[in-house]
């Protein structure tokens, strides 16, 4: 069942994206909104943000120690992030197909890192890797009034019932 009734009254999952320094940089907001949009997901929080290092730590926590954990708090936190709330069925795991693998190489076109990127540390696009990161990340980058309750509403055109 495709349910109409959580996406409208917010009781469906959400995901945390946020488009990585180079992608910002890269001028690939615009398409990559798209791609979300188009797949019929729901932006509900979006903002552009230079993150602090003690939010990046906080965001990577679960890679303090690993070799590239020094690098990617450099990266991340070396210009704007357009971080993003977006809802929708099962949209933590549609986020990631939409995304890609990890190593842009790897991934396959028509994803986002397949189709723009090179390399593991400037691949353009952070995506929630379970409901309970995205509730978590969420929580880390955005405040409660950030988020909209009722946003566009074209769901009897994406759910079945
Ligand atoms: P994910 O972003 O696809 O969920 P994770 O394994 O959670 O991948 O890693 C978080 C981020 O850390 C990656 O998106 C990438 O930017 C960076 N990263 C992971 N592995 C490497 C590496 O081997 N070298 C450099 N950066 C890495």
């Amino acid at each position: 069942q495709c349910c109409k009734k959580e996406q409208e009254e917010n009781t469906a999952e959400r995901t945390f994206v946020a488009i990585k320094p180079d992608g910002v940089q890269r001028k690939l907001i615009g398409e990559i909104i798209g791609r979300f949009e188009k797949k019929g997901l729901k932006l509900v929080g979006c903002k552009l943000i230079q993150p602090s290092r003690k939010l990046a730590e906080k965001h990577y926590a679960e890679h303090k120690g690993k070799p590239f954990y020094e690098g990617l708090l450099d990266f991340i936190t070396s210009g704007p992030v357009f971080a993003m709330v977006w809802e929708g069925k099962e949209v933590v795991s549609t986020a990631r197909s939409l995304i890609g693998l990890t190593d842009p190489l790897k991934s396959p076109m028509n994803t986002i890192r397949g189709d723009f990127g090179i390399c593991v540390g400037r691949n353009i696009i952070h995506g929630s890797d379970s409901v309970e990161s995205g509730k978590r990340e969420i929580n880390l980058w955005f405040a409660k009034n950030e988020i909209v309750k009722s946003g566009v509403t074209i769901e009897k055109w994406i759910y079945e019932n």
